[in-house]
């Protein structure tokens, strides 16, 4: 079942749409749905809908009743020919779903009582027939008839009566962006009034009972707006904003035009029930969803093999809001370490595709780290080659050129050519090709000259065996002998395979600091002393060049290790640096207390051409653990005391730095005390950061039982809360206990594994325990083969997604590839296995060796 669709088979839609209105008769198993579309006609062309699973109930041409045996037999596509329809004409159509028999969480759906939709990127075919493809916009109007007492919709409300509210969107959006709401639900509101003066109604909408958890994703919506205004000159378009927060949702959120739906986890938040991270990550996401109103709304995509155009461009955004609302240097470098966890994975893996993909099956299978994370990288690049100034006139020329528009990257690198007469025909190989560049850095040293020789070279990937040469912005710096900076930060631009820089009048030979602030995403290749790492631990004035020094200082120490090596002497003498100073900078000495994980581990020994031990790999990273606890036990002591929280929780970026500091001085600690502080935190902590990090460490220790009760009966009716406790005793298992672990909690009634957070929840915290998953027995494979076989029927999104866990797989010993390729068989043989998780083994499988 390969129906492949390739980027070019575009071809215009042949109408367009002047207004869709939509009626609503909202019944769990029998909804009603009428819709009266006005087409007329723009060039040749049959009339195409799509449907998907709809009951239909009548058809008519103004007014005038089709023929029903027009409809498909299967298949999803209703044509209407050209010579049968007038220029202009009204499209009507009255058909049944229901929602309650919706379990794909895709189109219109229950969710603990309330209607609620998700469409992008295909789900409006699962509510009527219509064009559904992101390049046909029309205004929507509206009616929703419902005995619920909140009835939303896109836009501004027009009318609301009893059991009736009818809404209108001025704003031309495709239908991927339509979204309906309807539940017994609670606001808390508050108003924002735009920069040219237009007042503006925000609400958070929850279930009664929540609204208390409400209030930080209402500031976060307020920040964001404001943020937009003076950082973008971006204003908001309507009356009003909403925000739902839904318990049963595939992914994050959803930029629904004027009526954001959110995953409650990135919602509902208070100190005691979320973390630092959580926090974070729900003022991150209400601000890309924010954002999108004009970076995917207003302008949207053509068709979805661009979703990196308001993807990449949405992430880069909100990475930049986050750097101005925190810290901009921890931001960083927790972008790089998840750039580098997901996206350089995907790309050294079967499933590598370029952020600008051309051909797809299921297009939900590309809302990947390559179009999200790479995609922003991407444009991190553009700003870094021609500067802030230039960023923000071409940022305008796009606002300006493209509103109301359907774009291409192609339209997207035209306005930085015409604003900055580049030419950036090479630029864009980084939207087209798939692929992480290796750079690699020799160097040259006489007479005060430093020559760097730089080589880069991106390995083929599927379907692309030839990778021409991408322009790289390398950004570096100079460090002396002494820790002085002889040369300040300084932008090379690397345009061939292989190119070279000079820098004369130098005294003594300084160490290069390399692709500061990750001036690219690539993955480096130098030859450093132990020495030179250090000295850039200590004196690099980037902050992620520092921490990057260190993490390569600690990651050669471990890949010593894991070979049976001596090693991670050097990164324990330099720590000791850090922990000096670590009370200046709390977060940035957390960052550098965190070891490489073992996965970052893997990745990097299998890049060397070797293959990886996951239970080598563990033992390293143990002992190293244990070594620097050892080494450092007073320093380490000193600061958990230091940093005990002072005055109420705040969640922002001092507090949760001095937050981590403190979980990983503990994690040390907790191997030489056996966890005896854990325990103490645990029964004091008034925070959920530090209480779940508690937990984990008692985990590790193997003295949970208590813990575990006790936060079960305190947390038992708190879904979010209980997710976490789902997670972290399969991934703070020792790896031998941790799938016998995740299939006793499995069989709890409040497994609730149709719930995407419940089953992520678990079956997460199983892969990603690296020794855990790729068990030499088979068993993390086994059991995670068999709950993605259980859920495939009943939510395919969520089941295709969660198949990456296996793009790994081949790295690893004949054993292993073998037990992995007997349980993605097994998967691939299931009867009526669904599209998208069909394509992702396929494409795994077809890396097999
Ligand atoms: N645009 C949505 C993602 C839709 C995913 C569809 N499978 C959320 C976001 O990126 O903001
Ligand atoms: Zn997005």
């Amino acid at each position: 079942m390969t129906d492949t669709q390739y980027l070019s088979d575009w071809r215009p839609y042949p109408y367009e749409i002047t207004e869709t209105r939509l009626e609503f008769r909202l019944d769990p198993r029998a909804t009603r749905v009428r819709s009266q579309i006005d087409f007329h006609r723009i060039s040749e062309g049959n009339l195409v809908l799509d449907g998907a699973g709809l009951k239909t109930l009548a058809l008519a041409i103004d007014g005038t009743p089709l023929d029903l045996s027009l409809l498909p037999e299967s298949g999803e596509t209703l044509v209407i020919p050209a010579d049968s329809l007038p220029e202009s004409f009204t499209f009507e159509a009255e058909v049944e779903i229901d929602p309650e028999a919706n379990t794909s969480l895709e189109g219109l759906y229950l969710s603990g009582g309330m209607f609620c939709t998700q469409c992008e990127a295909e789900g409006f075919r699962h509510i009527t027939w219509y064009p559904d493809r992101p390049d046909v916009m029309a205004p929507f109007t509206v009616t929703v008839h419902s005995e619920m007492p909140v009835l939303l919709s896109n836009g501004n409300p027009v009318s609301e009566a009893p059991g009736k509210a009818v809404w209108h969107d001025p704003w031309k959006k495709p239908a991927y962006l339509f979204a309906l709401v309807a539940g017994d639900l609670r606001a808390i509101s508050d108003k924002f009034t735009t920069m040219s003066g237009r007042p503006v109604d925000l609400n958070v909408w929850v279930r009664p009972g929540d609204e208390p958890r409400a209030g930080y994703a209402m500031e976060s919506l307020i920040r964001s707006m404001k943020w937009d205004e003076e950082a973008y000159g971006r204003e908001y378009d309507l009356d009003v904003f909403n925000i739902v927060a839904v318990d049963d949702f595939n992914m994050g959120a959803m930029e629904n035009k004027g009526l954001n739906i959110f995953n409650s986890k990135l919602v509902l938040a208070t100190a005691e029930t979320a973390t630092d991270g959580d926090y974070e990550r729900i003022e991150g996401v209400i601000g890309h969803e924010y954002f999108h109103n004009w970076t995917g709304n207003r302008i949207t995509c053509r068709d979805w093999f661009q979703l990196c155009l308001k993807e990449g461009l949405t992430v880069f955004r909100d990475q930049q809001f986050t750097s101005d609302m925190r810290s901009a240097a921890v931001k960083r470098i927790h972008d790089v370490q998840t750039l580098r966890a997901r996206q350089f994975r995907e790309d050294a893996g079967p499933l590598s595709h370029p952020p600008r993909p051309d051909h797809y099956q299921e297009i939900n299978n590309f809302y990947t780290a390559t179009v999200y994370e790479k995609g922003a990288e991407v444009i991190g690049m553009l700003k870094r080659l021609i500067g802030d100034a230039d960023y923000r006139k071409a940022l305008d020329l796009y606002f300006d050129r493209h509103d109301g528009q359907a774009c291409t990257i192609e339209d997207w690198i035209k306005v930085f050519e015409d604003a900055t007469g580049r030419d950036l025909t090479q630029f864009k190989h980084w939207y087209t090709d798939a692929g992480t560049p290796r750079l690699a850095l020799t160097e040259e040293w006489s007479g005060g000259s430093l020559t760097l020789n730089f080589r880069q070279a991106t390995k083929p990937t599927p379907g692309q065996a030839e990778k021409p040469a991408r322009v790289i912005p390398i950004v570096l710096g100079l460090i002396g002998p002494n820790g002085d900076e002889v040369l300040p930060t300084t932008v090379l631009e690397m345009t061939e395979a292989e190119q070279s820089f000079r820098f004369e009048g130098l005294g003594a030979r300084p160490v290069v600091s390399l692709l500061r602030g990750f001036s690219a995403p690539v993955t480096v290749a130098r030859e450093m002393t132990a020495d030179e790492q250090a000295l850039l631990l200590a004196h690099d004035t980037d902050p992620y060049a520092r921490w990057q020094a260190g993490h390569d200082l600690a990651l050669d120490g471990l890949i010593a290790r894991a070979k049976g090596q001596e090693g991670g002497a050097e990164f324990i003498r330099a720590i000791g640096g850090v922990l000096d100073d670590a009370e200046a900078d709390p977060a940035f000495a957390a960052l550098c207390l965190a070891l490489p994980g073992e996965e970052e581990i893997a990745t990097t020994i299998a890049a060397s051409g070797v293959v990886p031990d996951p239970d080598a790999i563990h033992s390293a990273r143990r002992s190293l653990m244990q070594d620097i606890a050892q080494a450092h036990e007073p320093a380490l002591a000193a600061l958990y005391d230091a940093m005990t929280p002072i005055g109420p929780y705040v969640p922002d970026a001092e507090g949760s730095g001095r937050r981590s500091l403190r979980l990983a001085a503990l994690a040390y600690l907790s191997r030489l005390d056996n966890a005896e502080r854990a325990e103490a935190l645990f029964d004091s902590a008034g925070n959920m950061t530090e209480r779940e990090g508690a937990l984990g460490q008692l985990i590790a220790a193997g003295r949970d039982a208590d813990a575990l009760a006790r936060f079960e009966a305190e947390f038992r009716d708190n879904r979010l809360v209980m997710d976490k406790w789902f997670t972290v005793q399969p991934l703070r298992s020792e790896s031998h206990l941790a799938v016998a672990r995740a299939k006793d909690l499995a069989k709890r009634p409040d497994f609730d594994w149709k719930n995407p957070n419940r089953f992520r929840a678990l079956i997460a915290g199983v892969t990603s325990n690296h020794a855990a998953f790729h068990a030499a027995d088979g068993s993390g494979y086994d059991f995670v083969a068999d709950w993605l076989m259980k859920l495939d029927p009943v939510n395919a999104q969520t089941t295709a997604r969660m198949c990456s866990a296996f793009e790994t797989v081949w790295r690893y010993d004949a054993t292993r590839r073998a037990k992995a390729k007997a349980a993605l068989e097994r998967i691939a043989a299931l009867p009526g296995l669904s599209r998208n998780t069909s394509e992702m083994v396929t494409r795994i499988l077809a890396a097999s060796t």
